[in-house]
C-alpha cells in the first residue's frame, strides 16, 4: 500500500501523458473530459460504496444513469447483493494510487463521488488513520481526477466547524477552527478541492452534510448515529439509551434529501457555483428529546434514557445547531423535502417493512 505522497514542487515527468504531481502516482493519458462546461456523469466511480451514503447513492445513480455507468467501489464486499449485481463493483483502496488509476482506466471514469472516510467518533479515537484516509485519500482521488479529467464530489460535514463558529444558522463563510481531527480533515478536504479547482480548473464540488438518517445501511462511528439507532431500538425494544444529552441540538437530514442534493449539485450549471467547496446544507434540526417525542406519536410507550458519552458529547457540543444554507438555495436551487414529522413517519414505515 502506498503512503501519502506530498505534492512535489516539480511534477514528475515520466510518461507522455498528464504529469503526476506526486512521484509515486502513475502518469495518466491526456484526457480532456471533466473540465468545466464539459458534460460529465457518464461514467461514475463511487468510493466507499458499501457505507451509509455510498450504498444509497450508488443505487440512485444507477437508476438515473444506468447500472453499467456506475462503478461501486470499496475495500470490503457489500452485503447488499444489488450493489454487486446491478452494475460493476471494484475493490479500490483510496490510499493506493495504482488501484485507483487501474479502475479509472478500465471504466473510463469521468465523475468521482469520493465517499470513503472515517466518521467523527472513530476519527477521534484513531486520529492518524483519520488523517491518512480522510486527507491522503482525498489527495489521491483529486490527483487521479485531475489526470483523467474528472469531476469530483467531496462530502464535507458540519464537523468542519468548531466552538468559535456561530452556532445558530451558521453562515456559509465563517470561522472554521474545528477541535476534532475529523473536522480538521474536512476543512483540509474543502481547501484541497478549492485548490484543485483554482489551480487546474478541476470541477470539484462539495456539501457540508449534517447528521444523516437512513434505514438501508447503518452509519458507523459518527456522533450523530444516535438519530438512526433510536428508530431501530424504538421498534425492537420501545426503549433507547442515548449517548448525547437530551437537549443537544444538531442539524440533521433524511437520506433521500442528501442523495438528491449530491446529484443536483453535480448536475448544476458550473457557472452558477460560487461556493463550490463546500455548501452548507440544511433540512431539520432537533434534540434527542424532540426526536423521541416525534417517535412517541407513532409508538406511545417508547421512552429514552440518557447515559452521556463525554467524548461524543464534546464533539456534538463543538458543532453548529443549525446551518444557513441560502448559498445552496440561491446558487443551485437546493430545497429539502423532509421535515422531522415526514422523516419520522417514513423511517418507521421503512424499518417495519424491512422486518
Ligand atoms: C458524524 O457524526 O461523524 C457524521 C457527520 C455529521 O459528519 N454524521
Amino acid at each position: 500500500m502506498s503512503l501519502f505522497c506530498p505534492l512535489s514542487a516539480s511534477p514528475a515527468t515520466a510518461g507522455s501523458g498528464v504529469p503526476s504531481l506526486c512521484p509515486s502516482f502513475p502518469p495518466a493519458p491526456v484526457v480532456e473530459r471533466g473540465r468545466e462546461k464539459e458534460t460529465t456523469l457518464k461514467r461514475i466511480l463511487v468510493t466507499g460504496a458499501v457505507g451509509q451514503i455510498g450504498s444509497e447513492l450508488t443505487l440512485a445513480l444507477r437508476e438515473r444513469y444506468g447500472g453499467p455507468a456506475v462503478v461501486a467501489s470499496d475495500v470490503k464486499l457489500p452485503s447488499d447483493s444489488n450493489l454487486l449485481h446491478d452494475g460493476p463493483f471494484e475493490f479500490v483502496d483510496c490510499l493506493d494510487p495504482h488501484h485507483i488509476t487501474r479502475v479509472m482506466q478500465i471504466h473510463k471514469i469521468d465523475t468521482i463521488f469520493h465517499l470513503a472516510a472515517l466518521l467523527s467518533a472513530v476519527a477521534e479515537m484513531r486520529p492518524l488513520q483519520a488523517w491518512q484516509l480522510n486527507v491522503n485519500g482525498v489527495v489521491n482521488m483529486l490527483e487521479a481526477g485531475r489526470q483523467y479529467g474528472c469531476a469530483l464530489f467531496f462530502p464535507s460535514s458540519i464537523g468542519a466547524f468548531g466552538p468559535e463558529t456561530p452556532k445558530k444558522r451558521t453562515p456559509q463563510v465563517t470561522v472554521q477552527r474545528p477541535t476534532t481531527m475529523y473536522g480538521v480533515t474536512k476543512v483540509v478536504g474543502e481547501l484541497l478541492c478549492d485548490d484543485y479547482h483554482r489551480r487546474f480548473e478541476m470541477d470539484a464540488r462539495g456539501l457540508r452534510f449534517p447528521g444523516l438518517i437512513s434505514y438501508r445501511t447503518e452509519p458507523g462511528g459518527g456522533t450523530t448515529d444516535y438519530a438512526v439507532d433510536i428508530f431501530r431500538q424504538a421498534i425492537a425494544h420501545k426503549q433507547y439509551t442515548c449517548y448525547l444529552r437530551a437537549d443537544t441540538r444538531l442539524p440533521m437530514m433524511y437520506m433521500p434529501d442528501a442523495i438528491r442534493a449530491m446529484i443536483e449539485l453535480m448536475e448544476a450549471e458550473p457557472a452558477r457555483l460560487i461556493h463550490r467547496n463546500a455548501y452548507n446544507l440544511s433540512a431539520v434540526d432537533f434534540t434527542p428529546a424532540e426526536l423521541a417525542d416525534a417517535i412517541k406519536k407513532h409508538i406511545p410507550e417508547f421512552h429514552v434514557d440518557y447515559a452521556v458519552d463525554p467524548r461524543r458529547q464534546a464533539i456534538a457540543d463543538s458543532w453548529p445547531e443549525s446551518l444557513d444554507d441560502s448559498a445552496a438555495r440561491e446558487e443551485w436551487r437546493w430545497k429539502p423535502r423532509y421535515g422531522l414529522a415526514e422523516m419520522t413517519e417514513d423511517m418507521l414505515r421503512q424499518l417495519r417493512h424491512q422486518g
